[in-house]
């Protein structure tokens, strides 16, 4: 057994929350990431990688399950991922991995019910004697250290707050906002906290520890070190806070009038107080149905934050790379680099994110490296999906794929093998029950939004209007283009039905 288990390979998996794709300093001389830029060098940065769900909990469960949200449950933020549901971990800690995730989790909503128990809720996020000794399991994952608050947000606790305490860091609260923390204004830009509390120290600091111990008793580990940064607040200790000057970086535009053509949301997010009444359905908050405007009046100096919180971040995932090298695990292990889904900072005239199914916000920066057995430095512009991740790993590690996995196995792109294993991916987005329900089929070349009973939508060839500025959907000249589209996002629905069994005889 233990021979059989060592000839499998570790998994270093390593996200961050909310990160444009375009922020890497390797293609984006603006920004400063020598550890990604690195780590890309020794392996194979993917140029057309996507979420399933420009939102955190749909598009993290789908990496865990390699299914799509429709599939697996967690359909929206506020919903959880059910605990029936099978998982990556559950399948590598059969085969005898160790798993870990260090950071944040987000697999359940802020609130807990009775009949949709989370722990990742208030106010048990700060109850610090329950989070001493829970430590896991949960989804597949022996082993879980977490944290979900993005810099100052008043969820803060878990784990990391554990942590702090632990460090002699008693004023800890100081640096939060009301009612976890003390501070009851908001802060810009620059947050006080010392950087050696930051979480990203926390997370390497901790994540460190495990490839030490796995290291030491050689055990076979799937790590997931899940950082909570670049996502607003755009919060930074120093001195990352002033590492960019905004007056010198370049501040996407959105084209004069390009909404015009868009859908009506899109239209009123560039109106003062514009009236979102007749998409709001379950009462909850609405990610990104609201006026866009007071939130580029700060463009400049919010994407120095965001910037500097990336370049901060880089610096953690250096230590954490480096240990992994230093152990002499390079060639045993999988890194894989990527974020939950995109950000938008200024492009379209939009910020952060919602219905608005751009590239800014769908595709992801997404980087592997196996040393001696994936080539260095190359790039690939085949399609990924986040439904890929945990097949192709089981894959990888030799084990077999579940059929209820709607993913395709991209061991043969990483091998260097095949240029393409999809012809398509899709992005679903189903923020309310029926009134922001969105999906986008992505070939090659065009891609298509299509709205829930609704007759607009979007269309855009990627090819001769990479910049997504003009909407063809309402084109006479591309009524048949739409069309065939269409039927194609319809076949590919069809392809993604999983079959959990193989027909075993004719009745
Ligand atoms: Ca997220």
């Amino acid at each position: 057994m233990e021979a059989v288990l060592k000839k499998k390979p570790n998994i270093l998996f390593i996200t961050s929350d909310q990160q444009h794709y375009n922020t890497l300093g390797c293609t984006n001389p603006e920004i400063k990431t020598p550890n990604l830029d690195k780590l890309a060098s020794q392996g194979i940065r993917f140029t057309s990688a996507y979420c399933t769900n420009p939102t955190c909990t749909p598009s993290r469960a789908s990496l865990i399950t390699g299914k799509y949200p429709s599939q697996h449950g967690a359909w929206a933020l506020g919903t959880k991922l059910p605990e029936t549901e099978p998982t990556l971990g559950k399948y590598l800690s059969e085969a005898g991995y160790k798993t870990t995730l260090i950071g944040k989790a987000h697999f359940q909503p802020l609130k807990d019910t009775a009949l949709y128990p989370s722990i990742e809720s208030n106010p048990l996020m700060q109850n610090l004697d329950f989070w001493k000794k829970f430590h896991g399991p949960f989804y597949g994952f022996q082993r879980v250290e977490l944290a979900r608050n993005h810099t100052d947000e008043f969820h803060v606790g878990q784990h990391y707050a554990v942590w702090m305490e632990k460090k002699g860091f008693k004023e800890w609260r100081n640096y939060f906002r009301w009612p976890a923390g003390n501070v009851k204004h908001q802060q810009k830009w620059k947050w006080a906290i010392p950087e050696k509390f930051h979480y990203d120290a926390w997370i390497a600091e901790r994540t460190i520890k495990f490839l030490k111990q796995y290291h030491r008793k050689g055990q076979n580990f799937f790590l997931w070190a899940s950082f909570l940064d670049p996502h607003p607040p755009y919060l930074v200790p120093e001195p990352w806070d002033t590492m960019y000057d905004p007056e010198n970086l370049t501040i996407p535009e959105g084209k004069p009038g390009e909404h015009e053509k868009n859908p009506p949301h899109f239209q009123l997010t560039q109106k003062e107080n514009p009236d979102f009444s007749s998409w709001r359905e379950s009462g909850m908050g609405l990610h990104g149905f609201h006026s866009h405007l007071p939130l580029l009046k700060t463009l400049r100096k919010d994407t120095a934050a965001y910037y500097g919180m990336i370049s901060l971040m880089d610096k953690y995932i250096g230590l954490i790379i480096d240990q992994l090298d230093t152990l002499g695990l390079s060639e045993d292990t999988i890194v894989i680099f990527t974020t939950d889904h995109g950000h938008l900072i200024g492009q379209h005239n939009l910020a952060a994110k919602g219905a608005f199914h751009y590239e800014d916000l769908l595709r992801v920066p997404f980087i592997v490296r196996w040393a001696g057995h994936f080539p260095e430095n190359k790039v690939s512009d085949s399609l990924i999906s986040f439904v890929d991740f945990a097949p192709t790993i089981l894959s990888l590690c030799g084990l077999s794929i579940p059929k209820t996995m709607s993913g395709v196995d991209q061991t043969e792109v990483l091998f260097w093998k095949k240029e393409n294993v999809r012809k398509w991916v899709i992005v679903e987005n189903r923020h309310e029950p029926t009134t922001i329900h969105l999906k986008t089929y992505i070939d090659r070349r065009y891609k298509i939004t299509v709205y829930f009973r609704k007759e607009y939508g979007e269309l855009f060839d990627l090819e001769n209007d990479p910049n997504e500025n003009n909407n063809l959907w309402n084109e006479p000249e591309y009524k048949e283009l739409k069309q065939y589209l269409i039927k194609q996002l319809l076949f590919a629905e069809m392809e993604k039905e999983p079959l959990w069994m193989p027909r075993v005889w004719s009745a």
